[in-house]
Parts: structure tokens; sequence; C-alpha cells
């Protein structure tokens, strides 16, 4: 009889229980993040709920309205997006918040205020809803400081400024990873439960991986060191094996199989789009983040991208994250473009 294995399965690590147990490295905490994050979770689940019901209760299908960027709107996205601002203001640990969905920053009313803001994206990868393919919420967040007043200032900050991390991925589970600045930890929804556990503990990129990942549709509006990299991943010059190509066209899916399997998502600038696609608060920091945390790097084509200093809460940014050693190629690629 395997009694490890016994034990891992009766002593569940919930969520809130990892939350709580860093917790108490920090003698000063007060348990305002522990509330916070539960908030986040609660609204993951409802999300991860209303995905897996969405055929059946026709909310899939437009809403009929667009978003600041000028996307359609989803039905689903309208919901998460009430889902997440109302879990957060209710936390009252939030001050400021920016979601993809809102052109406008939300400034939590001063009797409900907190000092965290965050920074998400409450159903990222909408497009892909119709067809059933995974989708997620990316969340960031950043800290003010204590009995400061809250400005837009205290969300242009750098990347690398950031408290946690994490996203959470409706897919063939639901799964929700984290980063707090100590690691990353991956936990799967128990729907038996309705509780996040502990599955994935500590993960570690791949140094080197096997798969490139990017929409190769755009290729003929590439720069020449993005080029040349997508080339060397599929005729690499130093006898190694050419690199698999993995697109899913939903960033949480496609940043979540590079975390376990290694290798390198990039969305890059090119000739149509000179800042790429991907908006730099709640989806190029805090994947960047994660990727960082777990042992990999994260790259704009021009610099780390979490000392990026965001000017609009729009903004985007080219990105190339993933193992480190794969991210080291572009970053060669993109010096060598440089000195010439
Ligand atoms: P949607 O939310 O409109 O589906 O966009 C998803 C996304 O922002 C990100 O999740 C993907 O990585 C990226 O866009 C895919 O963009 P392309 O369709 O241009 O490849």
């Amino acid at each position: 009889m395997d009694h490890a294995g016994d034990a891992a399965r009766t002593d569940l690590m919930t969520i809130t229980r990892y939350v709580l147990n860093e917790q108490t490295k920090h003698p000063e905490s007060r348990g305002d993040f522990t509330i916070l994050l539960n908030h986040i979770v609660l609204g993951c689940k409802f999300v991860c709920s209303s995905v897996n019901k969405a055929g059946l209760a026709k909310l899939i299908g437009l809403a009929g309205e667009t978003n600041v960027q000028g996307e359609e709107q989803k039905k689903l996205d309208v919901l998460s997006n009430e889902v997440f601002i109302k879990a957060l203001v209710s936390s009252g640990r939030t001050c400021i918040l920016v979601s993809e969905e809102d052109e406008e920053a939300t400034f939590v009313e001063p009797s409900l205020r907190g000092k965290y803001c965050v920074m998400f994206d409450p159903l990222d990868g909408s497009s892909n809803i119709d067809c059933c393919v995974s989708i997620g919420t990316i969340f960031g967040i950043y800290m003010i400081k204590d009995g400061k007043e809250p400005t837009l200032e205290d969300v242009l900050q750098p990347g690398r400024d950031m408290l946690a991390a994490g996203y959470c991925m409706y897919g063939s589970s639901c799964t929700l990873v984290l980063s707090t600045g100590s690691g990353v930890n991956g936990f799967t929804l128990d729907p038996s439960l309705g509780e996040f556990i502990l599955t994935h503990p500590d993960i570690k990129i791949p140094k080197k991986g096997k798969i490139y990942s990017v929409n190769e549709g755009n290729a003929k509006n590439w720069n020449g060191p993005t080029s040349k990299y997508v080339q060397k991943c599929k005729f690499p010059d130093d006898g190694s094996s050419p690199k698999s190509l993995r697109y899913i066209g939903s960033m949480v899916a496609d940043v979540h199989r590079t975390l376990l399997y290694g290798g390198i998502f990039l969305y890059p600038a090119d000739k149509k789009s000179p800042n790429g696609k991907l908006r730099v608060l709640y989806e190029v920091f805090p994947m960047s983040f994660l990727m960082e945390q777990a042992g990999g790097q994260a790259f704009t084509g021009k610099q780390r991208a979490l000392d990026l200093v965001p000017k609009k809460i729009h903004d985007r940014s080219p990105i190339f994250l993933g193992s480190y050693d794969d991210v080291e190629e572009i970053k060669a690629l993109y010096a060598a473009e440089e000195k010439e």
C-alpha cells in the first residue's frame, strides 16, 4: 500500500492554507493579502463555473458591445469583469483596479479602500470561447504605501515592483498558478471540494525547450531578429533537432504549456503593430513575473520586460518569454542587429 501517496491525498494543501503558511513567515502581516487572494479565488471559481456552463446557459455569443481596444466583447467577458470588480472591491483590500475591459481605472471608494492595486484581464483569449478552447484570467498586484492617497502613478510602475502575479486557466482542469515573489506554485480546482489544491509545487521551467509558440500568420511583417529566430527554430544551425510549433492563441494556455514543458512564447512587434498586441499591465507583466520566478526570462526586444515603465494603463509591448536559454538566443539576435 502506498502510505506516502495516501498521506498526500488526505493532507490537502489548499491555496488558502498555502498562503496562510506563507503569511506566518511575515510576522508583521495582518492577513490582508490572504483576504485579497480569497476574493480573487472566488472570482476564478465563479468564472470557471460560468465557462463550464456557457454553452448550456446560452451565455456565449456577442453582447453587442466593444471594449477599449475596439474588440467585440462576449457576454462572458462582461460577466467575468463584473464578477472580479465586485469581488475585489468587496474584499476591502484594494484601492485601484485596472481591467482589460474598462477604459478607465476604477478607484475604490474610500470606505472600502485597502492598500493593493490589482491589474487584471478577467477573461483572456475570449475569441476561443465559442469553440471551447482553454481561456483564462490573468492578474498582477502592486501595493501602495501605507496611508498614501492612491493615484494612477501607483499602477504605472515597472513590473519588477509587483508583489504577486498569477493566472487561472479554464481548461481540461481549472488551474491557478501563483507567485508571491518566492517561486511559482500551481493549484488545481477539485470541483467536488470547491477548493484549489496544490498540485504543482515550486514550478521550474526547463532551461531549454523543444517548442516555440507564435502566430506565424504575421511572419511577413516581422523584423529581422524575429524572422531569424523562427527560422532557426525550424532549421537549427547547430545540429540540434528543430523545435515543434504549438500555438493556441490564448495567452494563458500558451504560457502555461511553456511554463510546464519549456520553450518560448513570442508575440513580437511587426510592421503593422510596432508595440505588438499584448498589454503590459495585465498580460506582459504578470506572465513575465511568473517566468522569472520559475527560472526563465522575459524580454521585449529591447530590455528585460519587468523593467518597462508603462505610460498608460492599456499600453502594449512585444514579448518573448520562456526557457532561459531560448530567450537568451533571441536576445543575442536583437543585440547583433543593434550593433549593425
Ligand atoms: P482575445 O481575447 O481577443 O482572444 O485575444 C487573446 C490574446 O490577447 C492573447 O490571449 C493571445 O496570446 C493573443 O491575443 C493572440 O493573438 P492573435 O490572435 O493575434 O495570435
